[in-house]
């Protein structure tokens, strides 16, 4: 062992820690997330990795919901000109369609929703591109007015 030892394990351990944030930082933004909402989720189904984020956190009947949703493929590149759709349901057959822009940032893209009903809706997006779909599903507990 020589005088540098400690400080090359110091160094290992920062890069383990660097390695480590994505992983820390959505456990922390699974943690923060309320049960139920949307605010902030983040997701692997298969190779796609989902983060999405609704604007206002917390949703109300009327309000005009935007949702940002990011996606990324197993090797953290961003997944651009995929095509988006986001459907809402609720068990007494509304439906809520909203179509899911592109945004000038790569694998960013933005829907907007109005919720006519309080209650728990069951959000799916989907994403087709180069022949392969994804799909993420997440509640939206909507507020009564
Ligand atoms: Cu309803």
């Amino acid at each position: 062992m020589t005088w540098d030892a400690p400080r090359e394990g110091r160094r290992r351990a920062a890069r383990r820690v660097v390695a480590l944030a994505p992983v820390l930082a959505a456990m922390l933004v699974l943690m923060a997330a309320k049960p139920g909402s949307a605010v902030d989720l983040v997701k692997q189904e298969g190779e796609i990795r989902w983060a999405v984020r609704s604007d206002p956190l917390q949703v109300r009947e009327g309000d005009r919901v935007r949702y940002t949703v990011r996606i990324s493929d197993g090797n953290d590149r961003p997944v651009d000109r995929a095509n988006l759709r986001l459907i809402g349901t609720m068990p007494d057959g509304m439906v809520v369609r909203a179509t899911v822009a592109r945004t000038t940032e790569a694998g960013v893209y933005e829907a907007t929703v109005i919720f006519p009903m309080a209650g728990a809706w069951r959000m799916e997006l989907s994403a087709r591109g180069d022949a392969k779909t994804a799909s993420f599903v997440f509640t939206e507990t909507v507020g009564a007015r």
